[in-house]
């Protein structure tokens, strides 16, 4: 049983728990037990074999049991009990947008429900507002988000179709004269894979005016719900804006809070206390000495920070922490030696070591995406188009892919010719990974590449021992530069491929081959942890778009904020540097 299955174990079990209304300790323990568990490298199994379980973070003597009988047994009995006692419609009304655990309850036993249809009729006739703690405005929430709950399309949606429509929004936004600042925050501000719902903070001291000119856009399909000083709308493809106007003196207080993570929020809260401070979504407040130990006061004004996000962190003794690393790992302790890594930038990209032509599946030629690459200032590019076997995509035999090769001098020599050249464009190709094992072209023609891209595209249930084995193989060939897309999962899509990432990682390390982060939207693999994990196993990693088209070269900035989250810098990402110190860092 892998990690990520019990961690998704352990968040079911926190939901029925919190639907059986149990004690909030309880419910917490098995969140933070099932996000300890999904963030770990190494597998729980190789763990329990040298250590005991409760020297992890927050896995006491129960949740260690619960563990020893997953990995034995593959089953667990209290989640069977649990699932026995909690109606199956309950799963359906909590991902109605704004139904929650106890929400749900509330409903399904005071009016009997059994499906989400059931709910919608209760809706239409009147049957919810007189619920204990339901209104005619929560009625007609619901009616108007439970389409969303019922549609197959509710996934999240990914960072960068999120970040299309919140430029947008922020363009329109930015045309109301009482904006007088304006940023995204959540999530999105985090570059997370996915995005649930946009936030949206603006400054102004004239809320109803900026309120309006949300509820003006021409993508507004609905409002949600509008206060004083909040408006949430649904926006382009079903997704919830929630938009909150503050003033200067909370700004920045307002901007830490909303950006969240929640985790890192409560992380910093509670460092906050710990110096008799209290912080909200207004400012930093000095908890009154008699109230020691007491909940935050609900003050509504900046008290001693506020202004900026600098201010708030300053407040506690901490300097700025950048939003994508704001997941309640080991930032604040970061933070407080000082030691935050200096996260790589898009601007220090130099090269993109994977992508495709018209040869292949590419939609342009090698001519255009070479012109691309040099509009978009690299100094150098790979181009990888995929081998014989991925016959879908019309792979290059060995014929083929030594015309390109031709090609590709020919272009060498002709950006050459009038002194130094804007760009040098390497050799390369994404060669498959076979399923009986090996590659698909011979190591006498490899050899001649100056890039090669392994990948696995085949064969992608076979059992994980056989998966890992194949990729070590390609690892361990002194031909092979990079591991491309090292887990194959599409997000919101197909899950990764059973593999032993670590063995992979380690590897990777003792050969010197680079692990890759695929800029792909739909991949970013390796994922933050795994990327984390290889850059403390000494692996360079290398963040490459797999472009298919010349628009596919403007992804890196996805790959990069996958980087950030894992904590990288500059010098973990082989392409961050120039071309002759890439050749030195190469294993061949
Ligand atoms: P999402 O929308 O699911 O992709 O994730 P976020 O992180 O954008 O979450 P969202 O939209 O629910 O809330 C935005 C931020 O506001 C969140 O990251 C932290 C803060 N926040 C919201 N609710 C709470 C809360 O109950 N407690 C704390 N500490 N922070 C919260
Ligand atoms: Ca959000
Ligand atoms: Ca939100
Ligand atoms: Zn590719």
């Amino acid at each position: 049983m892998t990690n990520a299955a019990i961690a998704a174990i352990f968040e079911h079990i926190a939901d029925l728990l919190e639907f059986r209304g149990e004690n909030v300790f309880r419910v917490r323990a098995y969140r933070n037990a099932a996000r300890t568990v999904g963030s770990m490298v190494e597998s729980l199994t190789s763990i329990r074999a040298d250590r005991p379980l409760t020297d992890l973070d927050g896995i006491g003597s129960d949740l260690a049991a619960r563990i020893g009988e997953l990995l034995d047994t593959g089953k667990l009995a209290l989640l069977d009990e649990l699932k026995a006692s909690v109606p199956a419609v309950a799963f359906d009304l909590m991902r109605v947008p704004g139904l929650g655990p106890k929400k749900a309850k509330v409903l399904i036993e005071g009016l009997n429900l059994s499906s989400l249809d059931d709910l919608e009729q209760a809706c239409r006739d009147g049957r919810v507002k007189g619920l204990k703690g339901f209104g005619a405005k929560t009625e007609s929430a619901i009616l108007e988000n439970i389409g969303f709950a019922k549609s197959p399309d509710r996934d999240r949606l990914l960072w960068n179709d999120a970040d299309a429509i919140i430029q947008e929004l922020l363009g329109w936004m930015r045309a109301c004269p009482a904006v007088r600042r304006i940023d995204g925050a959540g999530s999105w501000r985090r570059g997370r894979e996915t995005v649930g719902d946009l936030d949206l903070l603006v400054e102004s001291d004239a809320p109803t005016v900026v309120m309006d000119h949300l509820r003006a856009w021409k993508e507004t399909t609905s409002v949600l719900l509008s206060g004083d000083t909040k408006t949430s709308i649904r926006g382009p493809q079903g997704v919830q804006i929630d938009l909150r106007v503050i003033d200067a003196e909370s700004y920045g207080a307002a901007l830490q809070y909303f950006t969240g993570s929640k985790e890192h929020n409560v992380k910093l809260r509670s460092r906050a206390r710990d110096r008799g401070l209290s912080i909200n979504e207004y400012g930093v407040h000095r908890i009154p000495s008699d109230d020691r130990g007491g909940g935050a006061a609900d003050v509504r004004h900046a008290g001693i920070a506020g202004r900026s996000e600098a201010d708030v962190y300053a407040a506690v003794g901490l300097p700025w922490i950048p939003p994508e690393i704001r997941e309640g790992g080991a930032e604040i302790l970061l933070a407080e030696r000082n030691s935050l890594p200096h996260l790589v930038e898009l601007g220090e990209i130099r090269g993109d070591l994977h992508m495709h032509t018209n040869a292949t599946d590419g939609e342009d030629t090698l001519g255009e995406m070479v012109r691309a690459a040099i509009e978009r200032g690299l100094a150098y590019i790979a181009v990888t188009d995929h081998s014989q076997r991925v016959t879908m995509a019309h792979g290059l035999d060995r014929k083929r892919l030594l015309a390109q090769w031709s090609e590709i001098d020919r272009l060498n020599d002709s950006l050459a010719a009038e002194g130094d050249p804007p760009i040098v464009v390497l050799k390369g190709i994404e060669v498959d990974m076979l399923e009986k094992g090996g590659l698909d072209l011979p190591d006498e023609l490899l050899e001649k590449a100056d890039w090669v891209v392994a990948s696995l595209h085949y064969g992608q249930n076979q059992p994980r021992d056989r998966i890992t084995a194949r990729i070590i193989e390609a690892i361990e060939n002194p031909n092979v530069s990079v591991i491309g897309h090292p887990t194959g999962r599409l997000i919101n899509r197909r899950q990764a491929y059973e593999v032993d990432i670590e063995a992979v990682i380690e590897a990777a390390a003792r050969s010197g081959t680079f692990l890759e982060i695929n800029a792909n939207p739909w991949r970013l693999d390796l994922d933050d942890h795994h990327a984390a994990a290889a850059k403390k196993a000494g692996v360079k990693l290398v963040i490459s778009t797999d472009a298919h088209s010349t628009r596919g070269l403007d992804v890196m900035r996805c790959g990069i904020l996958q980087a950030r989250r894992a904590g990288l810098e500059a010098k973990d990402v082989a392409n961050t540097q120039t071309l002759a110190q890439l050749k030195k860092l190469m294993k061949k």
